[in-house]
């Protein structure tokens, strides 16, 4: 079609409230600064605005997901998350992406990596990132994957076919402890913060302390420069004490500014991801942010003010464009809570599938 640019196998998919390509491991060039090369070429990086590439312009639609078949025992496929800076010639494999995680099923399964089943497919996922491991429902009527349905989360319009994510055992998956400073609360510029890693990097902080309400917009939040600084800074202290080193060009911690829920939910939040806000919350930020309920004492339980805690239950962490649904086993026998299990709703849609072109000088052949 072609004749002077390079054309490289891709689908694009919506994983939950993010977008990205979808890739084969085998299409994308093994060596890592040449993948990155191509990546960022394919997404339009560095421009803020993407133009000159598939990317939105933003860290949620400027996502890229790798996935091949797996060797481990147990596991369909593994998947590599990248995160491609919209304004920054930077591709980061430093997080995790259960957003883009959803859509990684239905890839699978159309890519034909593994079989479907007539029904409910549970396709097991390795997570390169994190080196854990979730489980994804996909719905698979007659083998196919359906897309249609009534699922809703917010933040997405209109309704899909449900996706289950079911995590076991990310706690500290990133920062080597579920509370990675040994501690349930820390002081950094004289404000306390809970760090916590369920799956996610998160730095809790009470928004009450920066002089907002915690119900802003991320646009109002975006343009308020005194705040990003203020957590800018707080991030840049807390990024070693959670051993995760420099932070300067990492897109983690999050920073997720509480609130007191107002829509019947656990708590409200408002997430710096972490130079952006999240325009709803990550799938394991989530995840994260309602462990943090559950620990006695941490900044988030005091604004959640859950009292006692049972071994399964739902609940729900509000954000900008509404709220997120997390059910969760709790394993109480230690005399704290620690949560075992998570699962959660989010749904996808294959958007396009064909090829992604490149000028030749930003692909080296495998
Ligand atoms: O926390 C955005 C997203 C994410 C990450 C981010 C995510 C997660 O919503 O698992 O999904 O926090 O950078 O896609």
């Amino acid at each position: 079609m072609s004749n002077t640019q390079v054309q490289v196998p891709c689908s694009v998919m919506r994983g939950g409230t993010s977008k990205g390509l979808y890739f084969l491991a085998d299409d994308l060039p093994s060596d890592r600064a040449a993948r990155d090369t191509f990546l960022l070429a394919a997404m339009g990086s560095p421009d803020a605005r993407e133009i000159d590439g598939m990317g939105g312009g933003h860290p949620l639609t400027s996502k890229v997901a790798v996935i091949s078949r797996s060797a481990r025992p147990g596991i369909d496929v593994d998947y590599l998350f990248l995160q491609v800076w919209p304004d920054r010639a930077e591709v980061s494999d430093q997080q995790n992406c259960g957003n883009i995680l959803a859509g990684v099923g239905p890839f699978a399964i159309e890519q034909g990596l593994l079989e479907a089943n007539d029904g409910v497919t549970a396709v097991a996922i390795y997570m390169v990132n994190t080196d854990s491991k979730a489980t994804a429902e996909v719905q698979t009527p007659g083998g196919l994957v359906e897309y249609s349905g009534e699922a809703r989360i917010d933040g997405v319009p209109g309704t899909h076919a449900p996706i289950t994510l079911n995590f076991e055992d990310v706690a500290g998956s990133s920062c080597g402890a579920l509370l990675p400073t040994g501690n349930v609360v820390d002081v950094v510029d004289g404000l306390q913060l809970s760090c916590i890693d369920n799956g996610m990097p998160v730095v809790c902080l009470n928004a009450a302390d920066f002089g907002i309400t915690g119900y802003e917009s991320p646009a109002e939040l975006e343009s308020n420069s005194e705040l990003k600084a203020r957590v800018e800074a707080i991030r840049l202290q807390v990024g070693p004490m959670m051993n995760l080193g420099d932070v300067t060009n990492k897109t983690v911690p999050k920073m997720s500014l509480l609130a007191p829920a107002r829509d019947g939910g656990l708590l409200s939040t408002r997430t710096f991801i972490p130079h952006r806000v999240h325009e709803s919350i990550g799938v394991l930020g989530a995840v994260s942010v309602a462990t943090a309920c559950m620990l006695e004492g941490s900044v988030a339980a005091q604004i959640a003010g859950l009292s006692s805690v049972g071994e399964s239950l739902e609940v729900a962490v509000e954000h900008p464009t509404g709220s997120f649904t997390v059910q969760m086993q709790v394993d109480n026998s230690s005399g704290s809570p620690v949560v075992t299990k998570s699962a959660l709703l989010r749904t996808a849609r294959l958007l396009m599938s064909g090829s992604i072109y490149v000028l030749p000088s930003a692909w080296e052949s495998k």
